[in-house]
């Protein structure tokens, strides 16, 4: 495995240094223990058979600042077995940055130390908890560093044995060999013990390697307790050019606690009465107190730009062009692009479906492929947005987002300024049939704490949707359709989240008619046909369905009789028209009527299946003529 030209350079920390970093290790443990003894829960011999790996990686490999934990420079550490929390919070105790003292707050309300990993903790990046997610995160911030900041920083991810059975970890692994990511580090904890049994490989150590590179990684096996061969591994992995590094360390869960590396204590406390002999125990390994010190990252990166980025000018539309909201997303993100360098792309190999290529032509070096593996790439977008180094917009069809749910839920929790692009919403995709029809994302995105969820109706909204989405915190989607439909807005409209539009208006409207995307066309289809026969009604754009404008919809109602239609291109579930009934329930007397989608639609024309499932102009104008026949 190792170079002789290589191993030559390799300068060998000596023995005072080998036993200070075993010595952290068992203050690790130490304060593992204490922590999850005094809040009676939490995972200690998961931290214990990672305290080599985090003493080393904290107190030798790593670079970094440790009163200034989200410097840009410094090196980034991903816990994503991040129920070994307790480990990560001990290690910045030994760094000096969390006070020892509150370690035995561990999980309290009060406290920020929670049960795992989140960034309300400055030197957590992004939330861990829900395994198999921290390599993806981890590839982002690679990436990050190495084609858009061009920055010295290194990511290192520590993950369990157990959650490597998770398919996004290898989503992850094919990921970052890819894009040779030489300056990311995975170290697998092999402690062969999952949560109710053994992992599947337990320690066969040579079905992990080979998986490795058969993945493209630079592979070494190593002993995860011994931290000369740790040291002398991690200092390989800054040699290897070209490709990624993966360190799969053979462990014991619970080393260090006499009895306790067997199955049935993952996840519990150390029993009251044993723990101060198992304290004793490691106290008395200890020899040293030389504190070591981390080194400083290299000074080569600014901090990031937080100044809002516009649009370079007006949006390049008039009124009655035909375009599809998805085609203006890419137009849109083009133009973005232009203004801000921070504005990065990421797509699951359908660029030339949601437009995300007109991105990429215009700016190739900021955009990124991740192909047919939406859970990584929805992670990589939330790595590349850590730190505020990037503002990226990731795309595909809004149906396959539903795969990554877990890694848009755990985003929030991140604290995630990422971007999501949804297109092909609804059965106006037409021929290619329901496989690939979002009817579900509305709910999904609704759902989401800090979650935005823009609905742009024509090509002039699209841009402002992009624009804001740029400069708004927290998650946001955004929705887009496949037809080509008319641009309905000047160029020089003025958009805000949560402000609807309304487009017909007039003193005797008969009913509110509320639409989105191509239903909102419709809409103003049945106006038009309706006004033929002497029939008002108002016609309301939300531009945004979370958060929705419930003022412009009550004030509307009231002046149309206090009936209002929803139509959406979504099943009725948790989309428009359920948010305009959660928007006027403190209304009296208002009556929702929603036209959705229902049951599992069909290939067809898009004029067809509008028609099939109800959200057509002709079934608004039958809805409309229904609520004053009676
Ligand atoms: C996606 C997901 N599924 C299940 C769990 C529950 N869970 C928490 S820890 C754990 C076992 C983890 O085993 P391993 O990755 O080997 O870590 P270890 O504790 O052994 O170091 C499980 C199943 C989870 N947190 N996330
Ligand atoms: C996308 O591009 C490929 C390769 O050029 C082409 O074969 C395919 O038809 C395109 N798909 C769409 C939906 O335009």
């Amino acid at each position: 495995v190792l170079h002789i030209d290589k191993m030559a350079s390799y300068h060998k920390p000596d023995e005072k240094t080998f036993q200070g970093l075993k010595d952290i290790a068992n203050k690790l443990r130490i304060h593992s223990i204490k922590a999850t003894c005094a809040s009676n829960s939490g995972h200690p011999t998961s931290c214990c058979s990672a305290a080599e790996i985090m003493s080393v990686l904290f107190f030798h490999t790593m670079r970094y600042k440790t009163q200034d934990p989200r410097n840009p420079c410094n090196d980034r550490f991903v816990m994503s077995k991040g129920h070994a929390a307790p480990i990560l919070y001990a290690a910045w105790v030994e760094a000096g940055f969390v006070k020892e003292a509150d370690l035995l707050n561990l999980r309290k309300i009060d406290c920020d130390l929670e049960g795992h990993p989140t960034p309300k903790l400055a030197f957590v990046d992004v939330a861990t908890g829900s395994l198999g997610q921290g390599l993806g995160a981890a590839c982002g911030m690679a990436y990050t560093g190495k084609y858009f900041d061009k920055s010295s920083y290194r990511v290192y991810c520590l993950l369990g044995d157990g959650e490597c059975s998770e398919g996004s970890v290898w989503e992850a692994m094919a990921f970052a060999s890819y894009y040779k990511l030489d300056n990311l580090v995975a170290i697998l904890d092999v402690n062969r013990l999952g949560q109710s049994e053994a992992a599947p490989l337990q320690h066969d150590m040579e079905t992990y390697r080979k998986r490795c590179e058969a993945f493209g990684w630079n592979t070494y096996v190593v002993d995860g307790h011994d931290v000369e061969e740790l040291c002398k591994a991690l200092w390989q992995a800054q040699q290897d050019k070209g490709r990624p590094t993966a360190i799969v360390a053979k462990t014991l869960k619970g080393k260090g606690l006499k009895g306790k590396n067997e199955a049935n204590w993952h996840g519990k406390p150390i029993p009251k009465d044993k723990v101060d002999a198992f304290l004793s125990d490691l106290q008395e390994k200890i020899q040293t107190n030389k504190p070591l010190c981390p080194e400083h990252p290299a000074e080569d990166l600014s901090p990031a730009d937080l100044s809002p980025i516009h649009l370079p000018s007006l949006p390049p539309y008039k009124t009655g062009d035909k375009v599809s909201t998805r085609r203006a997303y890419g137009v849109a993100l083009a133009r973005l692009g232009q203004s801000s360098e921070r504005v990065v792309a990421l797509d699951g190999d359908t660029k030339n479906s949601t437009f995300s290529e007109l991105f990429k032509k215009a700016h190739p070096d900021r955009y990124i492929e991740c192909f047919i593996a939406e859970q990584n790439m929805v992670s990589v977008a939330i790595g590349c947005a850590t730190r505020d180094r990037t503002v990226s917009f990731a795309s595909t069809f809004a149906a396959f987002f539903s795969r990554a749910y877990d890694q848009v839920r755990m985003a929030a929790i991140s604290q995630s300024n990422v971007n999501l692009v949804g297109s092909h919403c609804g059965v106006s995709i037409g021929e290619d049939g329901p496989s690939q029809m979002a009817l579900e994302d509305l709910a999904m995105f609704r759902a989401i704490p800090t979650c935005t969820v823009f609905y742009p109706s024509d090509g002039v909204s699209t841009e402002r949707a992009v624009e804001l989405a740029a400069n708004t915190k927290g998650i946001c989607f955004i929705r887009t359709s496949r037809p080509d439909t008319a641009v309905i807005y000047s160029p020089d409209e003025k958009f805000e989240v949560g402000q609807a539009k309304v487009l017909r208006q007039s003193g005797n409207d008969k009913v509110t008619v509320i639409g989105a995307g191509v239903t909102l066309h419709e809409a103003l289809a049945a106006a038009d046909q309706l006004a033929k026969e002497g029939v008002n009604i108002r016609v309301i754009d939300p531009f945004t369905v979370k958060p929705l404008d419930a003022a412009t919809i009550i004030s509307s109602a009231r002046a149309t009789g206090r009936r209002i239609i929803t139509v959406e291109d979504h099943y009725r579930e948790g989309g428009l028209g359920e948010a305009v009934c959660s928007a006027v329930q403190g209304e009296p007397g208002v009556v929702v009527q929603q036209l959705a989608v229902s049951g599992v639609p069909r290939s067809g024309k898009p004029q067809e299946l509008l028609d099939l499932y109800g959200i057509s102009a002709k079934c608004i104008v039958a809805a409309v003529r229904a609520t004053f026949a009676n």
